[in-house]
């Protein structure tokens, strides 16, 4: 019999990279999707495309964090082997301006899916996307499993408490649960509105003549970048282990956007200089200057190790935006302006 993953979050970036390396190793993978008056699937797509045939290994839930019936719901139905909680409202930026909303899906999210297990009486396997802004105004460098946690968003608050409840089902109940603090992980299916895609797509876009200005924030803040397809390999390391335990995840590197601005732009024989432009609206409340951890734990006990560097995963971003933006020119060039009947 096949093993079975539930993952919440399937349709984000890192849901859809995990979704793809547990259909490899022969899962049934159960996506919990939430209901949108858009499409939201576009990252998942092509993994999805055969869901009419007989033995597809990947199927669609509809369900929200934010709703314990549909939770208790799919868990009875599914029964999964294991769950991973990737569902949440991520954006740090955001999460000072809808503070109340993330509590409860990043935060509270967390505890309801953990009672709807118990209430089901099941013992899957669980992990938890817990995220380095736990460390926030970090006491220290780099960050391990051991630096204490100092949050400084609404979001980092919410995660905060998911980090702690998750340990907490472990230690009451004798859950298999784990907590991945994963360190900023970006790739070519990152959403637009995260410093580095927006970077990527921006400067691919200027490329081709198709945009002049990109409005950035804070460009002196430093963090510790990898690529997902290696992060989602953690995840599923952690939750194949003998005993759950939580670990960071991390390069050890760390890099400011100011560097990762050279870096893109470079790339492309550009000089962002010419191109940027500070726009207040983009500084945060209280800002993370520094994040960079060390994956000593995970590289000893789980054999885990980043495959893609920073010059890697920048290229790979620009590589993969660039053709974007020569599509978006082509079509462009192609229009043809509406007539309008008088
Ligand atoms: P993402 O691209 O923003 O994806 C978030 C996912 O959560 C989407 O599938 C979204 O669905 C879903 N979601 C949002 N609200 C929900 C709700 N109420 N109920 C159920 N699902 C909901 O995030 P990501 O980068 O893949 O990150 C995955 C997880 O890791 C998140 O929990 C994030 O906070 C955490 N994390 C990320 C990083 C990173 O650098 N990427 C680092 C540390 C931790 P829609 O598509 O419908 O919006
Ligand atoms: O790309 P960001 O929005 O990522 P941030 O805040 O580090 O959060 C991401 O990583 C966390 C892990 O540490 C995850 F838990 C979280 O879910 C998310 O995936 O911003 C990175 C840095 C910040 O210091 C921000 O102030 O870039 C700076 N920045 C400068 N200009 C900008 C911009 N960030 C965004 N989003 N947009 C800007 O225009």
């Amino acid at each position: 019999m096949p093993k079975r993953a539930m993952i919440t979050g399937i349709t984000g970036q890192d849901g859809s990279f995990l979704a793809e390396l547990l259909l490899q190793k022969g899962y049934e993978v159960f996506g919990v999707i939430r209901r949108s008056s858009s499409f939201n699937t576009g990252r998942i797509d092509h993994l999805y495309q055969d869901r009419h045939e007989p033995g597809t290994r990947l199927r669609m839930l509809y369900g929200d964090l934010n709703d314990s019936s549909s939770l208790n719901k799919i868990l009875r139905q599914v029964e999964p082997d294991e769950i991973y909680n990737l569902g949440a409202q991520s954006h740090v930026r955001v999460s000072f301006d809808i503070p109340e909303y993330t509590a409860e899906v990043t935060g509270l999210g967390t505890v309801r899916l953990l009672e709807a297990i118990r209430d089901v009486g099941i013992r899957p396997r669980f992990y938890q996307a817990s995220s380095s802004e736990l460390y926030g105004k970090a006491v220290q460098t780099p960050q391990t499993e051991k630096t204490p946690f100092n949050p400084r968003s609404p979001y980092a608050c919410a995660k905060a408490y998911a980090y702690y409840i998750t340990v907490n089902y472990r230690e009451s109940y004798g859950l298999f649960a784990c907590n991945g603090i994963l360190f900023n992980h970006e790739s070519e299916r990152r959403g637009e509105t995260f410093v580095t895609r927006k970077i990527t797509r921006a400067a691919t876009r200027i490329k081709c003549g198709l945009l002049k200005k990109l409005y950035l924030g804070n460009l002196d803040a430093r963090r510790d970048w990898g690529h997902a397809a290696d992060y989602v390999e953690a995840m599923w390391l952690m939750m194949q282990a003998e005993i759950p335990d939580d670990y960071v995840i991390a390069t050890g590197e760390s890099h400011s956007v100011r560097e990762f601005l050279d870096a893109a732009f470079g790339y492309l024989k550009l000089d962002w200089r010419e191109h940027v432009e500070i726009d207040p609206h983009y500084f945060r409340p209280a800002e993370v200057d520094l994040l960079r951890g060390d994956a000593d734990k995970a590289r000893r006990v789980l054999r885990w190790k980043p495959k893609v560097d920073f010059e890697g995963l920048v290229r790979r971003m620009v590589d993969h935006d660039i053709k974007l933006a020569e599509q978006e020119r082509a079509v462009a060039q192609h229009r043809k302006p509406i007539e309008i009947a008088a």
